[in-house]
């Protein structure tokens, strides 16, 4: 059994959300997990034995003009490989994450293996500022394996940092125990959505990459045709401008605001169609959680999208921007009930068997063993 450190981002988002499951898994395989963070993960919500939280802290003072958080996170890693004698450091994001993992190795007296995954297309590799450049290159070439969450980010990401070394694809899953699709007859009552209603459905954090914009007009164009309504589930940077869209729209009525919201496998039970148009996606974990719990979706043509979604099998894959195209396919689907079932159907057992939780589970260990030279 091995001794893991998970250094992550503890809050909502794929990646946190990946690194705390993937944490749980291994420690209910016996392994010893200890998540080194600024604040206890978001998932960590359960006490689970061979589970340790490690908080970073650090101290204002006033000679900086910000707090060097990334030092402080590389010396408390570098104490929790002395003190926990860790085998495997594994590493969420290249910067700052696997940065400091080297730092910390550097300075720990027990010899520890980094284990870097990739996550983010526009975070890790693109529109980032070249003065990081470097930097992310030195993160990836210093891991003792890199691995990506699509072949997608995988390939940009030695084209674009001119790459040699192996960096090898393990998909994102989700924790099937939770993400399944429930009754919602309830719920729909609750936000007063009739039966005849289809549900639409976003979940983001509302950033520019994630083009609400095409969202909201996609919801417009089908609901012109078919009684619905949209769940927008999430918030951020873009929200004030697509809440003053929706008003102008006049859809305000139908288009509901949920904010960020903890269960949703329920919110998904309650969807017909999932939408996600991004610009910039390296997987889109969002799009496998709608499809563990049966929702067809409808994702662009761009990053990883293409290898979660099936084109015309679980969902469909349209290119960025062609509105047009989203709101056809959104109609055909929820116009037609058995082709609706039988995606929903496919969709569901995709996630189950090629995004696997034990199989890529297995994957990660199958890693951490070859760096340890087992
Ligand atoms: O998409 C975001 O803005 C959040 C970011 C994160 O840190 O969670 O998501 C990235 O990692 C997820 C987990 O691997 C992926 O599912 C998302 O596609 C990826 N986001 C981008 O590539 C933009």
């Amino acid at each position: 059994m091995l001794k893991i450190g998970i250094i992550c981002y503890p809050s909502v988002g794929g990646s946190g959300i990946i690194a705390t499951e993937l944490g749980k898994m291994l420690a209910k395989q016996g392994h010893e997990i200890h998540f080194i963070t600024s604040s206890i993960p978001f998932r960590l919500n359960s006490l689970e034995p061979n589970i340790y939280f490690h908080e970073v802290e650090f101290t204002h003072y006033p000679v900086f003009q910000y707090p060097p958080y990334d030092l402080a996170l590389a010396t408390k890693v570098a104490e929790v490989i002395d003190a926990e004698e860790l085998d495997i450091i594994h590493a969420h994001y290249a910067v700052p994450h696997a940065i400091c993992a080297i730092l910390a190795k550097q300075m720990a007296k027990h010899s520890v293996k980094i284990v870097t995954t990739l996550h983010g297309t526009d975070i890790t590799v693109l529109g980032i500022d070249l003065s990081l450049k470097k930097m992310i290159q030195f993160g990836i070439e210093q891991s003792d394996a890199v691995t990506a969450v699509s072949n997608s980010l995988a390939n940009q990401t030695k084209d674009m940092l001119q790459i040699e070394r192996p960096i090898q694809t393990v998909y994102n899953f989700v924790n099937e125990s939770e993400y399944k699709r429930a009754d919602n007859t309830e719920l729909k009552r609750k936000f007063g959505i009739k039966e005849e209603e289809k549900v639409l459905i976003h979940i983001s954090n509302f950033r520019k990459v994630k083009r609400l914009e095409d969202v909201v007009r996609t919801f417009a164009g089908v609901y012109k045709e078919i009684p619905s309504r949209l769940l927008l589930v999430g918030d951020g940077p873009e929200y004030n401008r697509i809440y003053e869209l929706v008003r102008e729209l006049q859809l305000e009525n139908v288009v509901h605001f949920l904010g960020k919201q903890k269960n949703i496998p329920s919110l998904l039970s309650m969807a017909d169609i999932k939408l996600l148009p991004s610009e910039k996606e390296s997987f889109g974990l969002v799009l496998l959680e709608a499809m563990a719990c049966g929702v067809p979706c409808i994702g662009s043509n761009i990053g990883g999208i293409p290898e979660v979604i099936e084109d015309g099998v679980t969902g469909y894959i349209e290119e960025l921007g062609d509105v047009e195209r989203f709101v056809a396919r959104a109609i055909e689907l929820l116009r037609d009930t058995s082709k609706w079932q039988q995606f929903s159907i496919h969709a569901k057992e995709r996630a189950m068997q090629r995004f696997s939780s034990d199989q890529i589970r297995k994957e990660y260990e199958a890693i951490y063993t070859e760096v340890l030279g087992e």
